[in-house]
């Protein structure tokens, strides 16, 4: 079977998360870039592999696939090396909730509403929206206690082997915990900061840092 192909950017936590599971599977691939964020958008051939524009898409011996959840589970399904999926249903199904938190909530609070506003824009010369912060500190407090309530006292965040959850969302938290406010939130939840000092450790994150 040929290598996969990532298309989108380092910087991307979607891609990220990608890379990441290709990379505890042990998959050797190639990250082609589309920059969706340069003046004028994606190119327009890449909307043929991701209609809505946005990153990452993937390739895999001609088949197709957007959307990271499905990209993972893929990959995971698809290829040999450790399991990323947990075999018990109500793990599995816990796993599969904690995405979704990650999705609905995680990536657009603790990604855009937090670190865009208190990194990314004075870092271009914009102001941060202070109002904007703190209504988005508020729902990342209820999402920080959400997980930290879910995990418990496992080492992962749904039992004891690390799954596609435990990267999903350690690509959201590294840019959460760039912010002098991530930094402080998490420390209401022991459980969070040993599970960050666990996952931020392993090889395939540090293979996966943004260049930029
Ligand atoms: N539902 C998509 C979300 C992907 C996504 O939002 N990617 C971001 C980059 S991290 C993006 O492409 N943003 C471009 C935009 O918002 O226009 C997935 O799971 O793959």
């Amino acid at each position: 079977m040929a290598n996969p192909v990532v298309f989108g950017a380092d910087y991307s936590v979607y891609v990220r998360t990608v890379r990441l599971t290709l990379e505890e599977k042990g998959v050797g691939y190639r990250l082609v870039p589309v920059d969706v964020f340069a003046a004028g958008g994606p190119p327009r051939d890449y909307l043929e592999r991701q209609p809505f524009g946005r990153i990452p898409a993937f390739e895999h011996d001609g088949f197709r696939l957007y959307e990271t959840s499905a990209i993972i589970r893929y990959v995971d399904e698809a290829f040999e090396g450790p399991a990323l999926q947990a075999t018990d249903l109500r793990q599995r199904a816990r796993g599969n909730q904690i995405i979704s938190m990650m999705d609905a909530y995680g990536y657009p609070v603790m990604v855009w509403g937090i670190y865009v506003e208190r990194i990314s824009k004075p870092a271009e010369g914009g102001l941060t929206d202070e109002a904007r912060v703190r209504e988005n500190l508020t729902k990342a407090a209820t999402l920080l206690k959400a997980l930290s309530d879910l995990m418990q006292d496992a080492p992962w965040l749904t039992g004891d082997r690390l799954t596609l959850t435990d990267l999903h969302t350690a690509s959201v938290f590294a840019y959460f915990l760039l912010t002098p406010e991530g930094q402080t939130l998490i420390k209401d939840h022991p459980n969070l900061v040993d599970w960050w000092s666990r996952i931020s450790e392993r090889q395939s994150v540090l293979a996966t840092r943004p260049t930029a």
